[in-house]
């Protein structure tokens, strides 16, 4: 065990609202080891916030046409209140736009500027000269070309989960006006991560920091060490820790050149990991050094794999830079999950918000640990992983109703029926049958015992981040349980030995007690909720750890004479109808969030005074040879006939648009297009799923008229 514990969630953009993939990702398995760490009495501090600044916001912003601080404002409250209802129980939930992270973040970098550990330097970055101006990298998109995803960021590509530099895309987008970026010179503060790499790599592969033993690397996921090897065998490069925005943390005003400039949010946003612990320091009287400098603190990075990178190389970096950190001890990434045989996507709006499923089942408390239960059964620890309703109706009707709930509910009936619902004395030498196997005999002490393996269990697994088996073994210790009574049956051996039932009841409530306990990390609700029945205080630090002990001494988790409460439903069956129900919803909803593509900027009135556009009809319409998207046409525009070539063949079918009226640009410079002179351009609107439509005058308008 470790002195003390840093536990970090990656800090969520606040530019929209959590969906289960988040949720799956980086907060509920940190959320399950904080809370069992808690439970076993360690010093642990878990920390979040909202990434409240780089180009995810911004572009938000320009799409709601709003400020930057609106949008973090509106989401930073509602993801944290998210946070709140599903049970995630940061110790802080902070924002990077707050004065303190600032200063956190400037401090570090007046540090690194300081040391000269930056190398200034002026290079070409890609410029939007229609928005005239430099293109962070979530404003770049293009071709992956690590796997050719069509819609790769500057900085990384969601599909393959590679960190890329924008200069690596191919046929580069400008997101702010559709249009090819130039590259153009600017300056900025570069992190050598080349000369970092003597470190770096014994630490990734051996698990040693300054010829010490640091950490196992056998203990990180194959896939985050995969990463970073790759990174570190594809060279590193030294990378710009500015950018040219006006949202962001400031670079220090006091050195030269830094005005325009703000930190990189990859520079920025990590550090308020650190703003965060700092501010909870404050809030609580503690001392925050100990968390972030002291050896004996074990930090881990709970992360989704697209921020592997950021956490394993460039923020150890810039931490080893600064010379007064200590490094994660391990970086648990997990892969995504997907949504019934689709990845989840937000632009699609293909996706379940949490804050909706919240809502939609407010009534029904017990629907946030079906959830919590169902994303952890299919948590997406070692590779990606899919979450379907089907799969959320079986685990809830066959697990946590049939095995779980069906067995504490049994043990309560049972327990009001024979004896009032106070907990017998018993003779712990008698002989009953034994809950791992039928036909064998056992005693309480034995079985007793056998609780706490599942126990021990428990703790191994979550110690090693694989809180899918971890949850199993809870699972087990249910199954236990129900084996305990199937083969012993109290309620036939009622009949012939009174004094054998006590003491196999006993031993049910005993197991019914450590289900309480040990299903907290994973279903605190559900935990909250025996507890009502048990009647007993919640779980709270150290009650795992104070049970264990209690069981290593031979005594009971709950004592004879405990008078419990009457049984109540845990949990109740879902119907089919209720999953078709939330298919249909599902499958409905993807349409109903659409990202519009940003205002452009403001034109003149004289500026749109320059186009002639006129209203006409198309004559006659073929494909261009050799030219998938294109049809050559002819357009009718009452003074004359016009030949244009348009974009559109994989739309229309040649023969289906003879007479359809159109909107030309008339007037627009003609330009050959495959061998073809082009003189205009028909008018089309484009939406989400990148369909075309015609824009028409009413039928029967006439041709050649003007739009204005
Ligand atoms: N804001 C989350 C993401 O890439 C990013 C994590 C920052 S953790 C310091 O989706
Ligand atoms: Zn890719």
């Amino acid at each position: 065990m470790s002195k003390r514990y840093l536990i970090t969630s990656a800090l969520p953009y606040a530019n929209g609202p959590l969906h289960i993939g988040h949720l799956a990702g980086a907060y509920l398995p940190a959320d399950i080891y904080v809370r069992y760490l808690r439970s076993m009495g360690e010093d642990v501090v878990f920390i979040c916030g909202s990434d409240e600044h780089g180009a995810a916001i911004t572009i938000r912003a320009k799409k709601d046409g709003v400020e930057p601080q609106e949008i973090v404002d509106r989401y930073n409250t509602l993801i944290k209140e998210t946070f709140e209802k599903v049970g995630v129980s940061f110790d802080i939930y902070h924002r990077t736009s707050s004065q303190l992270h600032h200063e956190t973040a400037q401090e570090f970098f007046r540090d690194l500027h300081g040391k000269e550990e930056f190398i200034k330097q002026t290079a070409e970055q890609y410029y939007d000269e229609e928005a005239n101006q430099f293109l962070a990298d979530r404003y770049i998109t293009g071709t992956c070309p690590k796997c050719n995803h069509e819609e790769a960021y500057g900085d990384q590509c969601e599909n393959c989960g590679s960190t890329l530099s924008p200069t690596e895309l191919i046929k580069p987008v400008s997101k702010l006006s559709g249009n090819t970026p130039v590259l153009k010179e600017t300056t900025h503060w570069y992190l050598p991560l080349d000369k970092y790499e003597d470190w770096l790599r014994p630490w990734i592969e051996e698990g040693e920091l300054d010829g010490k033993r640091h950490h196992r690397p056998k203990e990180w996921k194959p896939h985050v060490l995969g990463q970073c090897k790759s990174w570190l065998d594809g060279g590193l490069q030294p990378r710009a820790m500015t950018r040219d925005l006006t949202w962001g943390v400031d670079v220090p005003q006091e050195i030269e050149g830094s005005e325009g400039k703000k930190l990189y949010v990859w520079l920025d946003a990590p550090i308020g990991y650190i703003s965060a612990t700092r501010q909870w320091a404050e809030e609580n009287g503690k001392d925050w050094k100990p968390y972030w400098q002291d050896e004996e603190t074990k930090l881990v990075h709970f992360i989704g794999k697209d921020n592997i990178v950021f956490h394993c190389v460039i923020f150890p970096v810039i931490l080893k830079a600064n010379g007064n950190y200590i490094l994660p001890d391990n970086v648990p990434a997990n892969q995504f999950l997907n949504l019934e045989g689709r990845k989840i996507s937000t632009s699609k709006n293909w996706a379940i918000w949490v804050h909706e499923f919240i809502e939609d089942f407010k009534g029904q408390p017990e629907f946030i640990d079906i959830l919590r239960y169902y994303m952890i059964k299919v948590m997406p620890e070692t590779r990606d992983s899919e979450f379907t309703w089907k799969g959320f109706q079986e685990a809830n009707n066959s697990e946590l109703v049939g095995t779980f709930a069906n067995f504490i509910n049994r043990v309560v009936v049972l327990t009001q029926k024979y004896y009032e619902g106070v907990i017998p004395e018993i003779n712990s030498e008698l002989i009953i049958n034994c809950s791992s196997e039928e036909g064998k005999t056992s005693s309480f002490h034995a079985e007793l015992n056998a609780i706490k393996i599942h126990l021990d269990r428990i703790g191994e697994f979550v110690h090693k981040y694989d809180f899918r088996s971890a949850l199993k073994e809870v699972m087990n210790l249910a199954d236990l349980g129900n084996k305990l009574l199937q083969f012993n049956a109290p309620w036939s051996l009622i009949k012939t030995d009174e004094e054998k039932t006590k003491v196999v009841m006993n031993i049910a409530v005993q197991v019914v007690e450590a289900l309480r306990v040990a299903i907290e990390p994973f279903l605190p609700g559900t935990s909250e909720r025996m507890s009502e029945l048990l009647n007993l205080p919640q779980v709270e630090n150290n009650s795992f750890k104070s049970m264990l002990a209690k069981l290593e001494k031979r005594e009971f988790l709950i004592p004879v004479g405990h008078q419990i409460n009457k049984p109540i439903h845990l949990f109740t069956k879902l119907k089919d109808e209720w999953v078709d129900e939330q298919i249909r919803k599902l499958e409905e909803s993807q349409n109903k969030e659409i990202v519009f593509t940003p205002i452009k900027e403001e034109a003149t009135f004289d500026e749109f005074q320059k186009m002639d556009i006129r209203t006409g009809t198309i004559l006659t319409a073929e494909k261009v040879k050799k030219a998938k998207k294109l049809l050559k046409l002819t357009v009718d525009i009452g003074l004359e006939e016009r030949t244009v070539v348009s974009g559109i063949a994989e739309f229309f079918k040649p023969e289906d648009i003879v007479g359809k009226e159109v909107l030309l640009l008339a007037n627009l410079a003609p330009r050959k297009i495959r061998g073809v002179e082009s003189e205009g351009m028909i008018l089309m609107a484009e939406n989400e799923k990148g369909e075309l439509a015609f824009v028409s005058p009413q039928s029967g308008f006439g041709n050649g008229f003007t739009v204005r």
